[in-house]
Parts: C-alpha cells; sequence; structure tokens
C-alpha cells in the first residue's frame, strides 16, 4: 500500500471549488435531458453541492453564476451555504445571453453597450461584497465570424478601457480573473484567445488581476502544463477551471479524458508551488449532461485528488538527478512511476482515518439524498443555457 503520509498535510488542504451550474440540467443545442431532482433555485444548487463536501471534504465552496444564480437577497444566500457547511465562491459574469451583446460587450463598438457590460460586473463586485467572495471570473464569448468584420486592434483596446474600470472597482481583498478560450462562440477571432492576451490584459491591470485557466478552452495538441508552468512562474495563474475534453470545450468529468494529462498538469502546480497556495483558486468548470449530477462532481473532485497524490508521489530529488545529468530514459521513468502508482485504496485509508467514508458514492447512495430530492423538486431549471 502506498505511504500517503508524507503528503497527508497536502492533501487535507486541498480544495476545490465547485461550480453551481454543473447541478442544474444542461446538455447540447440537440438536446437538454432532464434529471429528476434538478435544483429550481441557486439554495437547491448549493444544498447539492454541499453533500459532495460532506462526502469527500474536498469541495468547501461553491461558484455562482449570475444572473444564473441571481436571488434577492446575497447575504441570505451565504447564510444558507454556511447552514449547509460550505461557503460562496467565485462570481462569473455573464455577458453572453443578451441581445445587446451580439458583436461584443467589454469590447463593443458602442459605449451604451459597454457600459451596461461594465455595469453588469460592477453589480457582481456589489454582489462578492455581499457573499464574501474574493474572485470576479470574466470569460468573454467576443470576437467575430468573418475577416474584416471587426477591428481586432481597437476592440483589444476598449477592452484594455472597461477592465481597467471593472478593476477599479475591486475591494482591497478581491481579484479580477480573466478566462480564455481559443474560439466559440465567434469562430474566425475571438478578443481573449489565449494565455499570452489574457496575461497581456491583466498585467496591464495590476496586481489583482489574474489568468484563469479553462482545461478544456486550448487547441488539441497543447502543451497546457507548460502554461501552467509559466503562469505560475510569472505569478499570475490565479485559478483553474478542470474539465476535460476530447474534442473542443466539451465539459467533461475532469480527468476523464486524459488522466495522463491531468497529472502533468498537477504536477507543474506541484513544482511551481501552486499547490495550496491561496493564489491559486482550484475551480471545475463542468456540465453533466447524461450522468448523475452529484456523483459526477464527487467522480471530478476524487479525480483530482487521485492526481494531485500521485503528483506529490514524484521523487523530484531523483527526478532533478536524471535532468541533471541526461538520464532521459531515467527521468521519464521516475516520472512514470509516480503516474502509474494506484493511490485509491491508500485514500480510501485515508478518508477513513478522517471520519470519512472510504467509499463516497457509496455512501451518498446509502443516504437516501437523491431519492428525497427526486421526491421533493418538481421542475428544475436549465443550467447555464437557459434560467
Ligand atoms: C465558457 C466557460 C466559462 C463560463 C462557463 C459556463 O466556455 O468555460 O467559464 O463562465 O463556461
Ligand atoms: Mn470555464
Ligand atoms: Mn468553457
Amino acid at each position: 500500500m502506498t505511504d500517503l503520509s508524507p503528503i497527508a498535510d497536502q492533501l487535507t488542504a486541498q480544495a476545490i471549488e465547485l461550480p453551481s451550474w454543473a447541478f442544474g440540467n444542461s446538455g447540447t443545442r440537440f438536446k437538454v435531458y432532464g434529471t429528476p431532482g434538478t435544483p429550481r433555485d441557486p439554495f437547491e444548487k448549493i444544498a447539492d453541492a454541499a453533500q459532495v463536501h460532506r462526502f469527500t471534504a474536498l469541495a468547501p465552496t461553491v461558484a455562482l453564476h449570475i444572473p444564473w444564480d441571481k436571488v434577492e437577497d446575497y447575504t441570505v444566500l451565504r447564510r444558507h451555504a454556511e447552514d449547509h457547511g460550505v461557503a460562496l465562491g467565485t462570481v462569473n459574469s455573464n455577458t453572453f445571453q443578451d441581445d445587446d451583446y451580439k458583436f461584443g460587450a467589454l469590447t463593443h463598438e458602442d459605449a451604451a453597450v459597454r457600459r451596461k457590460a461594465i455595469d453588469h460586473h460592477l453589480e457582481c463586485i456589489d454582489i462578492m461584497h455581499a457573499t464574501g467572495s474574493r474572485d470576479l471570473k470574466i470569460w468573454l464569448a467576443e470576437g467575430s465570424n468573418y475577416p474584416g468584420q471587426a477591428d481586432l486592434r481597437g476592440r483589444q483596446d476598449r477592452l484594455h478601457e472597461s477592465l481597467s474600470e471593472i478593476y477599479a472597482r475591486l475591494g482591497d481583498e478581491q481579484r479580477l480573473v480573466l478566462e480564455y478560450k481559443f474560439f466559440e462562440p465567434a469562430f474566425y477571432h475571438t478578443d481573449v484567445p489565449d494565455w499570452g492576451t489574457s496575461y497581456a490584459q491583466v498585467s496591464a491591470l495590476g496586481d489583482q488581476a489574474m489568468v484563469c485557466l479553462d482545461t478544456g478552452h486550448h487547441a488539441p495538441g497543447t502543451n497546457i502544463e507548460f502554461i501552467v508552468m509559466q503562469l505560475l512562474r510569472l505569478g499570475k495563474l490565479g485559478s483553474f477551471d478542470f474539465n476535460s475534453r476530447f474534442y473542443a470545450d466539451d465539459d467533461l468529468i475532469v480527468g476523464a479524458a486524459d488522466p495522463f494529462q491531468l497529472f502533468r498538469i498537477l504536477f507543474e502546480v506541484v513544482r511551481g508551488g501552486g499547490l495550496n497556495n491561496p493564489d491559486v483558486a482550484f475551480m471545475l468548470d463542468q456540465c453533466h449532461n447524461v450522468e448523475e449530477k452529484i456523483p459526477g462532481q464527487i467522480r471530478s473532485v476524487l479525480n483530482v485528488q487521485e492526481m494531485t497524490a500521485r503528483a506529490l508521489l514524484v521523487d523530484r530529488e531523483a527526478l532533478s538527478a536524471a535532468q541533471q545529468s541526461g538520464d532521459v530514459l531515467g527521468a521519464h521513468a521516475i516520472f512514470n512511476d509516480a503516474f502509474y502508482t494506484d493511490v485509491r485504496p491508500a485514500l480510501a485509508d485515508w478518508r477513513e482515518s478522517r471520519g470519512l467514508p472510504r467509499d463516497p458514492f457509496a455512501a451518498y447512495a446509502a443516504s437516501g439524498y437523491q431519492q428525497r430530492i427526486a421526491e421533493e423538486r418538481i421542475g428544475g431549471t436549465q443550467a447555464g443555457w437557459g434560467a
């Protein structure tokens, strides 16, 4: 059995933020399948997220998306979360579901549209004060479909102006994280397509602005762990949106498509001092279209934990020695030895020693929670692309 005691403290400190939208119904543009028990409002989404934390102790916070999670009084939502043993986390803005934003929001040619989009972000910051959230996460669905359609340079300049106004409103303890994505919904150019653009924009704002890296937002074949290394090296990796993909922005369970890639990313996190580092938020950004949502999130946080444990098990001293001596295959073998270590039995023991269930899936199933919500909740909301 793998001895986890040397890395137990780091595992215990691990915290992964859940997206509220993972608990609602979602799907593709072809069909959204309803699931019995789907939350009808943000309060129920948070109650469901709390179940993931209850059985894993890995997910103490829940990210909100505004306006999907709009409520009358956010201090009530905050207390509700606390009553369920979790806290509210990152606030995500949304400038991609309004007719006014057809040709952009923060980059729009029309000052009135930019004003509306900036005001939405200022409202998000007000919400963050009420929820106690630190991070405002901005992902922009802005770009163009045809060469010549848009003034690429002008949009970049307007983006800087808009972000500056939002940034100026942040409290001392708050941060702005700017997420990039290489395409979709725009198919020719995107205004924040890559880490370099995000880095350039946030660097121009100041220390409280960081980059958000969504693992599904890169072209196939991109060496994501290299980007992780570079952003950590530059002190600008603010957060992860973890998920996995086979093709594009698939939003599947993290670690499902390419566990080795997740391992390589987490190794660079460990190597670069990003683990248990308050500057780096570990979030999930996933949708569960065909699988059960709460167990889907349990699977996700366990996948991250398992790969974190393996990344922590890399014999870094031996690896450095092999690297320095030019021992190509030796270094590769040391790296892979950790990747191929099955840490699951040891993590079950570790959970038990902390008063947690050895098998969180079995414990959740036995709790009766799923049956209860399926009976009680009629008429759930669609996550994300609807309510
Ligand atoms: C965009 C994105 C972004 C959104 C979320 C719902 O593709 O990754 O983080 O806020 O999806
Ligand atoms: Mn994302
Ligand atoms: Mn995405």
